[in-house]
């Protein structure tokens, strides 16, 4: 990992905290417990990879850092309440996330799915809001775009699929490819995409964007799959081997390690040369896409 890398991500790690901490709410009221526990959920840590594209590809067409941060703040929200609902009994069924106790653990179910729903209307509240953006266009473009990657045709469709797929006789890559796309992908893709729209990207910039996010997207699966296989529970501060205890099928267990570490390889280099007509301005996208391969959690 670049030293400038490391330093962009930890200054954006940073900020973010600075942000989730302004706009998620308090209150000493009845509905405190619900505010603690979103705070719990968003600011345990979390490598804040969602923030930093979104941060990076703004910053390729001057946008500035406060609105950009703004709306990274949101995708932040939304990919934290996935986990708080993925992490229930009802779905992956998780006690650790994050290195601490989940949601449910530490509070209860009914306060875990409230602060999911919480964390969820938030981001939108947010995305609406004339304080980051005056202008009404982009904020409804925005709002549009993250509705349509977080939700039925996104991330929860690939949420249900997932949840199916137990039950999938024989599954190939194919069908691996197109749930990892809507539930992990698509957030990835918006979190680019979102940057491009507060720049006012030109068609050319925005379809080298999804280009890039595309295949990076499906090399953090694959990575996050053979991280499962080999991966250890402490740095990784989740329970791994989940999916093969429950013959769920996975880029490792249709491709074999090797194969799925080549294509990671393949995906990540490929991601890095979308960004040419960006030049020497997307080097730090570039490192992120060698920093997805490369990780240990
Ligand atoms: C409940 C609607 C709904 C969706 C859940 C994203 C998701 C869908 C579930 C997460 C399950 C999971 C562990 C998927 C693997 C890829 C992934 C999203 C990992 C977590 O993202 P990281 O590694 O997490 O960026 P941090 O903690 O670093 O933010």
């Amino acid at each position: 990992m670049s030293l400038r890398f490391e330093a962009a991500l930890s200054a954006c790690t940073e900020d973010m905290v600075r942000e989730l901490e302004i706009v998620l709410p308090n209150s000493d009221g009845a509905e405190s417990r619900l505010h603690e526990a979103m705070h719990y959920a968003a600011l345990a840590g979390g490598k804040r990879l969602r923030a930093f594209l979104v941060l990076q590809c703004a910053s390729l067409f001057g946008v500035s850092r406060s609105s950009a941060l703004r709306v990274a703040a949101a995708i932040e929200l939304i990919h934290t309440y996935s986990l708080v609902h993925d992490d229930l009994p009802c779905m992956d069924d998780d006690d650790v996330r994050r290195g601490q106790p989940t949601v449910h653990i530490k509070y209860d179910q009914a306060t875990a799915v409230l602060t999911g729903d919480a964390l969820l209307t938030l981001a939108f509240e947010i995305l609406g809001d004339e304080s980051y953006q005056a202008d009404p266009a982009i904020r409804a473009r925005l709002v549009v775009a993250m509705a349509k990657a977080a939700g039925p045709q996104g991330m929860v469709a690939g949420q249900m699929i997932d949840l199916a797929s137990e039950d999938v006789a024989e599954p190939n890559v194919q069908h691996i490819t197109r749930l990892q796309q809507l539930k992990t992908g698509a957030l990835i893709a918006v979190s680019c995409e979102a940057g491009a729209i507060l720049g006012r990207a030109s068609e050319h910039q925005f379809l080298a964007l999804h280009a890039y996010a595309h295949d990076l997207g499906l090399a953090f699966q694959i990575v996050d799959d053979i991280l499962d296989t080999e991966g250890d529970a402490e740095a990784m501060g989740k329970a791994v081997n989940k999916d093969s205890e429950r013959g769920k099928a996975t880029f490792v267990s249709v491709l074999g390690i090797e194969r799925a570490r080549t294509q990671a390889r393949m995906l990540a280099d490929q991601a890095a040369k979308h960004l040419e007509p960006f030049a020497e301005k997307a080097d730090l996208l570039k490192d992120l896409a060698n920093f997805v391969i490369e990780r240990r959690n």
